[in-house]
Order: C-alpha cells, then structure tokens, then sequence
C-alpha cells in the first residue's frame, strides 16, 4: 500500500508486482465488498485488457495500469459517464503533471500526437436496474518503450517519456489522477450531472469537428462528430444530414 491516495478516491490502494489484470482484480475485491474508492495499481500486467476482448499491453515498471472500485448510486444505462469523467480527470492530470498537451479522442482515449498514450476500460457489475459496482480501468504509456511493443501496435501507440524526453515519476501522475477524478466524480454524485466532465471533455477533444468513421457492431457509419451532449454521448450529423447520437463503439477519427 503506498501513501499517495486522498481521503476518498485512493483511501485504500493495493499495490501489486504482477497480475492477470488490475480490473479483473478489482471486480473480484469488489464481489467481495471492497469499499468504494479503492484502488488498485500493478508494476505488470500479463492478461491487459482493452475494449471487446483486446488486449492491452502492460509491461514491467515503467507504466500505470489500475483500477479504481467505485460503488455509485445510478443506473446501468448511465456507466458511460464513469468514462467520460475518468477520460477528463486524466487529461487534466497529465498536462498538470508533465506539461504535455494530450487530447481526447471520444469515448476513451487520451492521445498525444494523434498517438494512444492512455486507454480507458469502464465495467460494471450490477443486478437488475441497479449498479452493484463499477470498475474504471486506466493504462497510461509513462516510461514504456514503445519500440518493444508489436509492430501493428508501435504505429498507433506513444509514451509520456517520448513527449517530454525524460522519464517521468509514475507516482506523481498517479496522485494527480486521483486527486482529479475525486473532484470530477464527486461533482457528478453531489450534483448529478457531469457537466464539468464534459466541458474539459470538449475542451481537449480531437474528435469534434472531424469527419469519423463509426463502428457499432457490424454497422459502419462515416459522419461529422458535432458535439458532446450532456450525458457525454458523441452527437453526429449522417451523410444524409441528420443528426443522431453515438452511446459507444469504435469511432475512427479521419486522419488519426
Ligand atoms: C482500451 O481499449 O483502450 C482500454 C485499455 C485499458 C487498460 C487498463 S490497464 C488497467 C486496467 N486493467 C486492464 O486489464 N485494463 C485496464 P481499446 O479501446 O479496446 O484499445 C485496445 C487497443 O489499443 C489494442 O487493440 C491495441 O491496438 C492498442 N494497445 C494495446 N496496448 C496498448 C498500449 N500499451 N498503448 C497504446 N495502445 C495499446
């Protein structure tokens, strides 16, 4: 347990050398009562994982790959929102934190130079029309070597360590990251709405005002990306020239 957490978000970090996947261990801790606000951070993940059964790559002491236990009082259809709050507690952090000017590309990365330098993975745990918990998955390129990783992976991936050309303390970031998300969150449960979220959330966007390519499923979309609503759902004008909103899926920026 290392002492850099807050006195709500990070109260309790559990602090591995290895595991399959923090997430995986989370939603188990979780099952088994862990308070809300716990959080759990690994030096290695063997088993990462990403959206829709992806893998994410997590090597050995030079990444921050954790998940935070949250036990919100809200309804399934509104879990999404964890991941726009969590996608603008990490920007904020990492340009508080080492200065570099990161976006976000909807709904969950955080790049730099049109590059991933961090992905989001949102899961829930609930029963009937209620959430029991949800588990926010944060993996963040730090120190990592980005030339080890595979070579379809290299093209699209960079590391904090490569925008600012030295490395940079983990520990730091990480503490910035929990201080951000307790303000975000709390705003969100205090007031019910997630409206600070989502300015910085369109404030740092590289989504809006692009041409995107949506994936849902088998359906393939090309559309103008408008506008974030306020429940963070991404707002797109068609090729027919109507307006529709996106919950989730794969959204290809043009040129990214
Ligand atoms: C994500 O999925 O971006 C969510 C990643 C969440 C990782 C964290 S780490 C802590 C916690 N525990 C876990 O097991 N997961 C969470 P998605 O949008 O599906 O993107 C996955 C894709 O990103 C892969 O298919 C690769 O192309 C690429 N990728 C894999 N590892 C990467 C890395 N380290 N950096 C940048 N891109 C990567």
């Amino acid at each position: 347990i290392i002492e850099i957490g807050s006195n709500f978000i990070g109260k309790h970090i559990y602090h591995f050398d290895s595991v399959d996947s923090t997430n995986t261990i989370a939603k188990k801790m979780a099952a088994e009562g862990a308070f809300d606000g716990t959080v759990i951070i690994a030096e290695e993940q063997i088993g990462g994982r990403g959206r829709l059964g992806r893998s994410w790559i997590s090597p050995k002491g030079t990444g921050i790959w954790m998940s935070i236990v949250l036990r919100p009082n809200i309804e399934p259809t509104e879990a999404a929102k964890i991941t726009q709050i969590t996608a603008a507690a990490v920007a904020n952090a990492i340009r508080k934190a080492t200065g570099c000017e990161v976006g976000i590309k909807w709904p969950n990365d955080i790049i730099i130079h049109n590059k991933k330098v961090c992905g989001i993975l949102t899961e829930m745990g609930a029963e009937l029309n209620s959430v029991n918990y949800i588990i926010v998955g944060i993996g963040i390129n730090v120190n990592v070597d980005i030339k080890e990783f595979p070579e379809e992976v290299k093209k699209i991936a960079t590391s904090i360590r490569a925008c600012v050309g030295k490395e940079i303390s983990r520990k730091d970031i990480v503490k910035e990251i929990l201080l951000e998300f307790q303000k975000l969150y709390l705003d969100f449960i205090e007031n019910k709405n997630i409206k600070k979220s989502i300015d910085i959330c369109k404030k740092y966007s590289v989504t809006l005002g692009k041409q995107v390519k949506i994936k849902n499923r088998d359906k393939e979309i090309i559309a103008e990306a408008i506008d974030l609503t306020e429940d963070g759902q991404l707002l797109i004008k068609n090729e027919s020239g109507e307006m529709q909103t996106v919950i989730s899926g794969e959204v290809s920026v043009r040129g990214i």
